[in-house]
């Protein structure tokens, strides 16, 4: 199978914070999954470099654009690796390709595109023109301050796309998810779609309109395309219809709209295919405020990995909430679930089972196992097929909550066949109780490896395991020694 999952790109007006880790890490844990399902995987992200509020914040820098744009996008790069993220791609709409293919789009979309003039509200921030009776206070309502703009424009007639696409939700009741915000989007486009300003001509930040001298793209044009830039267009359009098959845009619940009326109109009208989903997730608050700035309460990626470690924070903002909820940062929350679910749950099952494994001097494997044993193997072997199903609807939160069900049984299981007796006088159910349990300590590791890679890498390494297929866990334990196991989240 082949798949694709990507993030929004992010604009680079600002350092990377939390709430961006939190969509790369979902669309990291999406990506890690499939390719240890054995699927061909790409997963793209990326910087979205053009437009009014990236070319304010050069100019107030002080700086020129393009060394500006290095400069940050290099910011989101380096966050990348903080997070332990696998990308494929990481794409800058600045890049070469990206150009051609922008380009190309407009092309290919041009028969739905006229001229004519725009005057309205305009919010730099959300780089969106707002209607007069969204207006609140006289501002959007995101908050953010609009300013009046008319020129010179061309226009996309979405207007003509309002059937197509209440038919194209209606089909695919899966292609925006959660279900909750189906409906949002739904009744939007039924209160009718007014045809959308896709060029800017008083100004130059972005992608050159083909003979068109003057005008350059919206930046949301540009920003939206970089998927299948990324998937190879124009070139490869086998490979972008293969791959947007089978795709899944994680995004933030405010950019929902953009993703899943403007371009899937944007695509029809080119006649390309269609993503599978486009997921919106919810938004992170710090310690219960939105996270400002001015309030100072932004949370920084980089200080809390090096507070936390990675593993946790990746594994807390999957825990928390369900995915695609709101949910509140705080550290008080994250040290309980280090505490209560890591250390306690996961790093004592590791701990006691092979600890007592070292300690006896190995695996001695039995698979014959007797009615007490089997209900825990069988647990370990179909753990996979269950968090299949749950990854397909990107219930990351699911995933964990069956994964935290296999170790906590797993912990009733030690404490209930209490093998430090055993060793006295049963040796053969000794070995059926510690393979059932070094098959539960596998499955666990697969099952987090998508979320913590580094600690289900040492999970792994505890047990010889390669850890790089789910097919792995088809496979019998054969006798041997481990290496003594360490901590896996020892306390300060
Ligand atoms: O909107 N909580 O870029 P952007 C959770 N360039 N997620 C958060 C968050 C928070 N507090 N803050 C940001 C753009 N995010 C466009 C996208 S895509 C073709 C173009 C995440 O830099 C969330 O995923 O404003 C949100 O959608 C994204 O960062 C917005 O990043």
């Amino acid at each position: 199978m082949k798949f694709c999952v990507t993030t929004p790109i992010y604009y680079i007006n600002g350092d990377p914070h939390i709430g961006h880790a939190y969509a790369s890490i979902a669309a990291d844990i999406l990506a890690r999954f499939k390719r240890l399902d054995g699927d061909e995987v790409h997963f793209s992200t990326g910087t979205d470099e053009h437009g009014i509020k990236v070319a304010r914040s050069a100019e107030t820098a002080g700086m020129d654009v393009y060394k500006f744009s290095d400069l940050m996008s290099q910011k989101f790069r380096d966050l990348g690796k903080v997070i332990n993220l696998s990308e494929d791609d990481f794409i800058r709409t600045t890049e070469e390709r990206h150009i051609v293919s922008s380009q190309q789009l407009w092309r290919r979309i041009s028969d739905d595109v006229y001229m004519g003039t725009y005057s309205g509200w305009y919010s730099a921030r959300d780089e969106e023109y707002i209607p007069e009776e969204d207006l609140s206070d006289g501002k959007a309502p995101s908050g953010a301050p609009v300013e009046w703009m008319e020129e010179e424009s061309y226009f996309f007639r979405l207007s003509a796309y309002q059937d197509r696409l209440l038919e194209l939700y209606e089909k695919n009741p899966d292609f925006i998810a959660p279900p909750s915000r189906r409906n949002e989007v739904i009744s939007f486009v039924k209160s009718g779609l007014k045809d959308l300003s896709i060029s800017r001509s008083k100004f130059d930040w972005g992608i050159p309109i083909p003979d068109a001298p003057g005008h350059v793209m919206y930046v949301w044009i540009d920003a939206l395309a970089n998927y299948i830039t990324s998937l190879g267009f124009p070139e490869n359009e086998e490979r972008v219809a293969e791959m947007m098959a089978n795709c899944v845009h994680v995004v933030g619940k405010e950019i929902l709209r953009f993703h899943a009326v403007y371009w899937p109109a944007f695509l029809m009208s080119a006649g390309l295919p269609l993503p599978k989903r486009i997921f919106a997730h919810g938004w992170w608050t710090s310690e219960g405020q939105k996270m400002s700035k001015s309030i100072g309460n932004v949370v920084d990626p980089q200080k809390t990995v090096e507070k936390y470690g990675l593993d946790p924070i990746r594994y807390f903002f999957f825990r928390e909430i369900r995915f695609g909820e709101d949910g509140d940062f705080s550290e008080k929350s994250l040290q309980r679930r280090i505490s209560y679910d890591l250390a306690n749950d996961l790093g004592n099952l590791v701990q006691r089972v092979l600890a007592f494994v070292q300690k006896i001097g190995g695996l001695r494997v039995n698979y014959d196992f007797i009615e007490d044993e089997r209900p825990l193997f069988e647990d370990s072997r179909s753990l996979m097929r269950k968090l299949r199903v749950l990854m397909d609807k990107q219930d990351l939160n699911g995933v964990l909550g069956e994964v935290w069900s296999l170790i906590s049984a797993s912990n009733k299981f030690v404490d209930h066949m209490k093998p430090w007796e055993l060793v006295k006088d049963d040796e053969d159910k000794l070995n059926r109780v510690l393979t059932a349990l070094c098959e539960s300590l596998r499955a666990i590791a697969f099952g987090v490896a998508p979320f913590m890679p580094s600690t289900a890498d040492k999970i792994f390494d505890f047990l010889n395991v390669d850890g790089k297929s789910f097919r792995e866990i088809e496979v019998n334990f054969t006798d041997q020694t481990f290496r003594p196991p360490f901590p896996l989240f020892p306390k300060e």
